[in-house]
């Protein structure tokens, strides 16, 4: 029984515990948003080469370095307040398969994956080969931050990660590496896949143009309290320019000075 693997079960009520938390904050209505958890770390070499319940699906992309691979995986049309409460029924455990651009649906969990998931492993595969500490991928619908993207001249990068990391500490420290933008693509396609593979060069959160954001991390708890300081920080902004005035923001030294003392990079 696969869910007799206490280290699995935990890892999966972390994975429910964030999609209530994206549930309860308006960022994730009907099947919006999506999440992937390299999950491979939780079985034992004996239990990595379960019986699938069904085998062989193909993948649209080749995953060279996921080969042999599990994660959980949002199921395709679920809604993340159905994953809060039945993780199970509303995601996916897959397999990648050898060859690694195929994979299974492994025992007693036979619901499709996203159709996000070649997006999502595209951006897996990338972080991997590069050695970054990186399991999940959680990509979600902030109102305030999807918002902001409708006003051009905050589509960019230093504009954007300034704006928000001034409006409260907390949020330099959290987000260390800033934002990354990728300008407006259509929903699902490895386009926005790859444009957002190029942001994760230099960045672990990225924003989509109208659309939403995606955070990469080793945790997705972590994962979900970077969106949520982001979030903060617009909200601040947003209360501020409604109330009538420009906020003033943490002026540059303000900024710097949170640099040694929480070790941060610049
Ligand atoms: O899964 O959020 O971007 C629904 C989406 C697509
Ligand atoms: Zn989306």
């Amino acid at each position: 029984m696969i869910r007799d693997n206490k280290i699995l079960m935990t890892e999966i009520n972390r994975i429910a515990e964030t999609a209530g938390y994206l549930w309860e904050k308006g960022w994730a209505e009907r099947n919006g948003g999506n999440i992937s958890v390299n999950l491979t770390d939780c079985f034992t070499p004996q239990e990595i080469k379960m019986q699938p319940v069904e085998s062989n699906l193909p993948l649209a992309i080749r995953a060279e370095h996921l080969k042999g691979h599990i994660f959980y995986v949002t199921g395709t049309g679920k809604r993340m307040r159905y994953v809060a409460r039945e993780p199970w029924s509303n995601g996916a455990l897959i397999r990648i398969s050898p060859t690694g651009d195929s994979y299974d649906i492994l025992a007693e969990n036979p619901i499709r994956p996203t159709s996000e998931l070649p997006s999502h492993l595209l951006m897996h595969d990338y972080l991997l080969a590069e050695g970054r500490q990186i399991r999940v991928v959680l990509h979600t619908h902030p109102t305030d931050i999807i918002g902001l993207t409708h006003c051009k001249p905050l589509l960019d990068s230093a504009r954007l990660t300034r704006l928000l990391w001034s409006m409260i500490p907390e949020c330099r420290i959290i987000v260390p590496r800033g934002l990354g933008i990728v300008g407006y693509e259509i929903p699902g396609t490895i386009e926005l896949a790859r444009a957002t593979i190029e942001q994760l060069k230099h960045h672990d959160i990225i924003v989509w143009e109208k659309h939403g954001i995606l955070a990469v991390g080793e945790d997705i708890i972590e994962c979900f309290d970077a969106i949520d300081t982001l979030s903060k920080s617009a909200q601040i902004y947003f209360s501020a320019r409604a109330a009538g005035f420009e906020p003033e923001g943490m002026t540059d030294e303000q900024l710097e000075g949170l640099v040694e003392p929480f070790c941060l990079p610049r």
